[in-house]
């Protein structure tokens, strides 16, 4: 059939790279190639791995495509994966809403409306389908917020305390660097669209330094892999400023003119000898003394740091620490210097417009409702009172299998009196626990506006193919809610196409962020879908360094070494080494391996474990526990045994894999479905709830477990 049309999409998963996709559709209205988007400069014409093969997730046999009620009787819990269908029972689109509606009512007039508890996260990145509709719907029901946490809370409010802003050095800048450090960055597997940018870089002579417990791909593409204990990057970080400030390697000029609280860091530095960061990290003192002096002397020199170094107990201040290593050397003064963890904060969406905080005080409530941190879920939905949580809505998240201590995450959803709504493309996990199951569309079938955090591009997402059977977007299903609940404001009534005039502020060009000045759909379409933000030093014809000179947006107008405001919270002003409780620090000897429970380099999160193409690239490392060959020797374990792993939260079985890839001491597992593991439960099942320092974020990466053989 020929191609009657092409459309610009944008991929909406939870990746930085934000890749503009362009889906060919034939006359018959089916989506026959998606490629990545060849005018986009940082999409550059090559979608990754998993997204290439979407039609095979799109048009998956496996999608949801009518609402469903579970049948009278069968209780929550696991289903065979392939035959979950049988617990349920299709019913229109009308009959579900009444049943949410009446419940939802219901509910909220016995227990009070923050006993309900919305739970999503990162399903879909569009500014539209992540948070607008949904938002307006449970503010005006007066339901709990959910604080979303589970993924860059501590490294963004890291960055924030720092810098008082989201910004980094931009991705395409990354070609002129001279000296790259991937920090907790598996930027071959998570953030592909940047390592072009690297290769150019180092076709020019630039170095790749990876500090990273385990030799990811990226790190075995480096010039040096540094494999650092787990948790111990603040120690790393400071043992690195000491060598600087000890050679005086600084930046004296930008330190003086940009900085707040210098001296005190200079004096807390002066503790953190090579010889102590050594003892803690297990990097040589001589390793840490080079890393520091090639860092300092290498110009531009940039750090990619990633969320994987705030996933453990300390990783508030681990992300605060490495984030002032660039201003030290004043790297952002060089093109191609810096540090990027998020470009998020570039984009200057209108939240208050699109997520109206303000109808809580329209709600029974009359105030704002109470926050539930959603790394906290298995306390939320066990512990709470007053009130008890009795409904959980979810979209964009699969909470069965990425949220921490599973164990009391899956006891909560299975209880008889939870009402819970699952809004979903695929029977997940969390789906086995619905009462009431709704189908999503996928981003090929509506329409959105999405930013980036590894990029500063708009882009337009608009819908390629009809949804199939009755799958509905975010922002209908809430739309229609509100309408079944009686809501009246005329909010509930905008269309996708207002959401993103509202989300630019369009209407209104006096109001307009200077950065997405006269941006509107049209001019997004017109420009073939994406336009990069409008920086005023590139009209000059400079490039956009975000931190090359002050004033920056913090409490002193300065980059902060010291930070007053944590401090008015109680923290500790400066950073210092903390190491986690669950670590190798910790004197107990019944857990002594320090586990990290990955990503999966070609899922993401739980999203395409259910997918057989997705699972062939992937099988090599499926339910595969990875360790070192002296932590296997010494428990008589060799590579294809089944292993048990195990803490006081859990026990799973896995296939021992002994292939170099960790130092002693660190195990490794990956992210998969629950019901795709042997035992039912995933690495999840050995996390805790356990939060970060500062952000309230999630811990994975701050995990003991002990191993032992079960069987050849
Ligand atoms: N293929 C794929 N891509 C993805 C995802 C996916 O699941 N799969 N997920 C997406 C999401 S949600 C996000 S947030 C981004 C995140 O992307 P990243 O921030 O890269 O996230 P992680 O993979 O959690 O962590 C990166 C690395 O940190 C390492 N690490 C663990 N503990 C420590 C430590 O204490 N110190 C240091 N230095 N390193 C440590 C891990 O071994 C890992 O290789 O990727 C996105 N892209
Ligand atoms: N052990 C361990 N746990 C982790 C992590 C880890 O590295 N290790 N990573 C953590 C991190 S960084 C993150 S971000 C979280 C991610 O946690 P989640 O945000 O829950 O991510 P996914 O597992 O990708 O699940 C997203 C779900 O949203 C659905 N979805 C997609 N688009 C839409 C849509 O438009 N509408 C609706 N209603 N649904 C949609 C998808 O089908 C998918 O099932 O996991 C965290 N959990
Ligand atoms: S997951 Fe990331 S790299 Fe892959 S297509 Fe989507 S945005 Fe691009
Ligand atoms: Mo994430």
């Amino acid at each position: 059939m020929p191609a009657a049309k092409t459309v610009h999409t944008v991929c909406s998963h939870d990746c930085p790279d934000s890749c503009g996709v362009l889906v060919t559709v034939d006359e018959s209205g089916r989506a026959t190639r998606v490629q990545g988007d060849p005018d986009h400069p940082v999409t550059q014409g090559f979608l990754c791995g998993k997204v290439a093969k979407y039609l095979d997730r799109v048009y998956s046999p496996d999608r949801l495509l009518y609402p469903m009620q579970r049948r009278a009787g069968v209780a929550k819990g696991p289903l065979p994966q392939g035959r979950e269908a049988e617990a349920f029972e299709q019913i229109s689109w009308d009959e579900a809403l009444d049943v949410i509606a009446k419940k939802l009512r219901q509910i909220s007039d016995e227990h009070g409306p923050e006993s309900i508890l919305p739970y999503s996260y990162a399903g879909t990145i569009g500014a539209l389908g992540y948070g607008s509709m949904d938002r307006r719907f449970f503010h005006r029901l007066g339901a709990s917020q959910l604080d979303r946490t589970i993924c860059a809370s501590a490294g963004g409010e890291a960055l924030m305390s720092v810098y008082g802003r989201k910004l980094g050095t931009d991705t395409e800048h990354f070609r002129y660097a001279r000296y790259i450090i991937a920090w907790g960055a598996n930027i071959h597997g998570n953030n592909i669209h940047l390592w072009p940018m690297i290769e150019e870089a180092r076709r020019n002579g630039a170095k790749l330094i990876v500090i990273d417990p385990y030799k990811t791909r990226t790190a075995k593409l480096a010039d040096w892999h540094i494999a650092i204990n787990p948790g111990t990057d603040v120690a790393l970080a400071l043992g690195m400023m000491h060598v600087i400030l000890r050679e005086g390697l600084e930046d004296a000029g930008y330190i003086a003119e940009n900085t707040y609280g210098f001296a005190e860091l200079k004096q807390r530095v002066a503790d953190y000898t090579p010889e102590r960061v050594a003892a803690w990290t297990g990097i040589p003192s001589a390793g840490i003394e080079r890393l520091a002096r090639e860092y300092a002397t290498t110009t531009p020199a940039v750090i990619r740091m990633n969320y994987g170094i705030q996933r453990s107990q300390n990783g508030g201040t681990a992300a605060r620490t490495v984030a002032m290593l660039p201003v030290l050397i004043g790297a952002w003064k060089h093109l191609g210097g810096g540090l990027q963890l998020s470009t998020s904060g570039a984009f200057a969406w209108d939240k208050a417009a699109l997520e109206r905080p303000d109808l809580m005080l329209d709600s029974p409530l009359k105030r704002h409702a109470r926050i539930v941190n959603m790394s906290e879920l298995g306390h939320a939905l066990t512990t709470l009172s007053e009130p008890p949580v009795r409904a959980l809505f979810v979209y964009n998240s699969n909470p069965a299998a990425i949220a921490p201590d599973q164990a009391q995450v899956l006891r909560g959803m299975a209880q008889p009196d939870l009402f819970t709504v699952v809004h979903e493309q695929f029977f997940t996990d969390t789906a086995d626990y619905a009462d009431i199951l709704l189908p999503a569309t996928t981003f090929l079938e509506h329409k959105d506006v999405q930013g980036a955090y590894g990029h500063y591009y708009v882009q337009i997402s608009n819908p390629a193919i009809e949804p199939p059977g009755e799958a509905r977007s975010n922002v209908w299903l809430f739309s229609q809610l509100a309408q079944c609940m009686g809501f009246t404001e005329p909010c509930f009534r905008d269309t996708s196409e207002e959401l993103i005039a509202q989300a630019l502020r369009a209407e209104h060009p006096e109001k307009q962020d200077p950065w997405m000045a006269a941006m509107t759909e049209a001019t997004l379409n017109a420009a073939g879908g994406h336009q990069r933000l409008q920086f005023a030093s590139e009209k000059e014809g400079q490039p956009f360094l975000p931190f090359a000179t002050g004033p920056f947006p913090t409490p002193s107008g300065k980059i902060e070494f010291l930070s007053e405001a944590l401090a008015a919270r109680g923290f500790d002003p400066l950073p210092s080494f903390v190491p986690p409780e669950e670590s190798r620090h910790t004197k107990q000897t019944r857990y002594p391996l320090e586990f990290l429970p990955r990503k999966a380099d070609n899922y993401m999160n739980s999203t395409f474990a259910n997918l057989p193409v997705h699972q062939r690239m992937e099988s090599a490392h499926t339910n595969r526990l990875e360790m070192h060959a002296d932590d296997a020797e010494a428990r008589g374990i060799r590579a294809g045994d089944t292993v048990e792993i195990f803490n006081d939260r859990g026990s799973l079985r896995m296939i021992a894999q002994v292939n170099g890839s960790l130092p002693s001491g660190v195990v490794a597992g990956r992210l998969n479905w629950n019901k795709l593991s042997p035992g039912g439960n995933n690495v999840n099942l050995l996390t805790s709830q356990r939060l970060t320092d500062i952000g309230g974020g999630p811990t994975f990466y701050s995990t003991l477990v002990e191993v032992r053989k079960v069987s050849a």
